[in-house]
């Protein structure tokens, strides 16, 4: 039976006052005490910027290293590469833009430039670009034609624009250099259109001329905010964190807020190639430990940021196209993996596929790409949770919405538990059995990432109860696989949270 209004609003009220008195009474049972509700209050005041929402609702992007390593068969150019080895003569990006919509992706980011210097735009600021290449015999644009057919096929376009530069004459030389690199960022800024991410890379070496280079950021980041407002800045920026690792590997509880320097981390580890930064290291905010954000971890962490992971790898052994790597490349299953895993897992995925030398991509990487395309479609086609009855405790949420608000997957609607109740059990129950191959869970991210711990069990016809699984972070999303079990009711209980979960969707899917 349904609580009476009253009574739901009575329990809100009372709970919300008690918090403004800060004597907020918890329920023994669930043994929140006032100073750990204090801190949790803390830890969900960390919210993200509606460019970071719109980043992690990308999920699945697609990463294009290509330059003159692609025709030198280098990793690293040296930057004294000739322009005239950059020759793609079957050029086409919209062969690119389709295949990684074809692999489920929403936006693709281009090396505009790498650490060789090579510019894949003619930059009015140097010589060493594809200008000076016979590719349409220095008349073309690679990062307009990739810009344009990334809108042809609705992907968003980002640019990586490397920092570490090894062939400017400027590199090394102070406030030059810098100079110069806001130059071509602003160029790439300017005359490509939206731009929703600048990938800003940390590496950071010696120059053509032996000489290391002091990063100039916060003008960078300046410059970035200020002609494209809405894009991200990955890695050495304040909005999306790089993982730690380059090879698909994942954090089984990735939290979004994390403690503030680990925003200063990626900037300062570059540094540290020919700096003694040793206080820095010992601080252990380096981005590969693998808890960032428990609460334990930030109990001691004055300022803390909202700051997403990207999972970024290759699709082959290498960044750039080796023809020997084309019997490397990542099969179906490890890509599926990864992907649960990393976008079921709080954080976006970033999958390089280097275009060979003549400017396709290899049709070993198209086919898997497709594959893995052609499952997140079907997978996640289907959602019966929507056929469901479904039920909560509480019954309704401090807004009086019921649960069935979480059949939509739209972060307007979502469920909010009162202030201090940590817990909510939602059954989910099917007039017949069900095969069920993934769950997924979202959160209100809006409102901070708060979800600690849940469960997911199967009631069996006779009324017993086995837990399937248990999970600790949601955040943004979370795919559970359950491996097809057969079951005609489920319960998903959120046993720990910051304060009150906030969950925006719950979907399940069968085969
Ligand atoms: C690294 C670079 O050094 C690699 O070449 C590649 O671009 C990778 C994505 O980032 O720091």
């Amino acid at each position: 039976m349904e609580a009476a209004w009253w009574v739901k609003t009575d329990l809100a009220y009372r709970l919300r006052i008690d918090l403004y008195r800060g004597e907020a009474k918890m329920s023994k049972e669930h043994n929140y005490t006032k100073e750990q509700l204090k801190e949790d209050m803390r830890l969900i005041q960390v919210v993200p910027h509606q460019r970071q929402i719109a980043y992690q609702e990308l999920e699945f992007l697609c990463f294009i290293h290509f330059t003159v390593n692609t025709y030198a068969g280098r990793e690293w150019g040296t930057g004294d590469e000739p322009e005239s080895i950059f020759h793609p003569v079957k050029m086409d990006a919209k062969q690119w833009a389709k295949a990684a919509k074809d692999g489920g992706m929403k936006g693709m980011i281009l090396t505009c430039k790498h650490h060789d210097g090579f510019c894949l735009w003619p930059s009015k600021y140097t010589e060493h670009s594809v200008k000076n290449s016979p590719y349409k015999e220095g008349k073309g644009d690679i990062v307009k034609e990739v810009a344009d057919a990334c809108r042809e096929y609705g992907l968003k376009f980002g640019i990586y624009l490397s920092p570490w530069d090894r062939n400017s004459v400027y590199y090394g030389e102070g406030d030059a250099y810098n100079e110069y690199y806001v130059n071509q960022l602003e160029e790439l800024l300017t005359s490509y259109g939206d731009i929703f991410v600048v990938w800003l890379d940390g590496a950071c070496g010696e120059g053509a001329n032996g000489k290391y280079q002091s990063y100039d950021w916060d003008r960078y980041f300046e410059v970035i905010r200020r002609l494209q407002p809405n894009a991200c800045i990955f890695g050495c920026g304040p909005d999306i964190r790089w993982c730690g690792n380059e090879a698909g590997q994942t954090r089984p509880s990735e939290w979004s807020v994390v403690p503030a320097d680990m925003a200063d981390a990626e900037k300062v580890s570059s540094l540290s190639q020919h700096e003694d930064n040793i206080k820095f290291r010992e601080r252990g905010i380096d981005s590969t430990l693998m808890d960032l954000g428990s609460r334990e971890r930030l109990k001691n962490e004055e300022k803390l940021i909202f700051y997403p992971a990207e999972t970024n790898f290759s699709i082959r052994p290498g960044w750039f196209y080796h023809p020997e790597e084309d019997d490397k490349v990542r099969d179906f299953e490890n890509l599926k993996d990864i992907y649960l895993k990393s976008v079921g897992g709080n954080t976006t995925m970033l999958l390089n596929v280097p275009p060979t030398p003549e400017g396709l991509l290899h049709e070993k990487d198209v086919a898997v790409l497709a594959q893995l395309g052609s499952f997140i479609r079907e997978a996640f086609a289907d959602n019966i949770a929507l056929q469901a009855q479904m039920s909560s405790l509480p019954l309704t949420d401090v807004q009086g919405n019921d649960v069935q608000v979480l059949k939509t997957d739209d972060m307007d609607s979502y469920f909010e538990n009162p202030v201090g109740m940590r817990e909510l059990e939602i059954a989910l129950e099917w007039e017949k059995e069900q095969r069920i191959a993934y769950l997924v869970l979202k959160e209100a991210i809006q409102f901070s990432q708060r979800v600690e711990q849940f469960t997911i069990s199967c009631i069996r016809e006779e009324g017993t109860e086995e837990t399937v699984y248990e999970g600790t972070v949601i955040g943004h999303k979370k795919i559970v696989p359950l491996g097809d079990i057969k079951t005609r009711k489920l319960k998903v209980r959120i046993t720990d949270a910051r304060v009150a979960p906030i969950l925006s969707f719950i979907g399940v899917y069968g085969k």
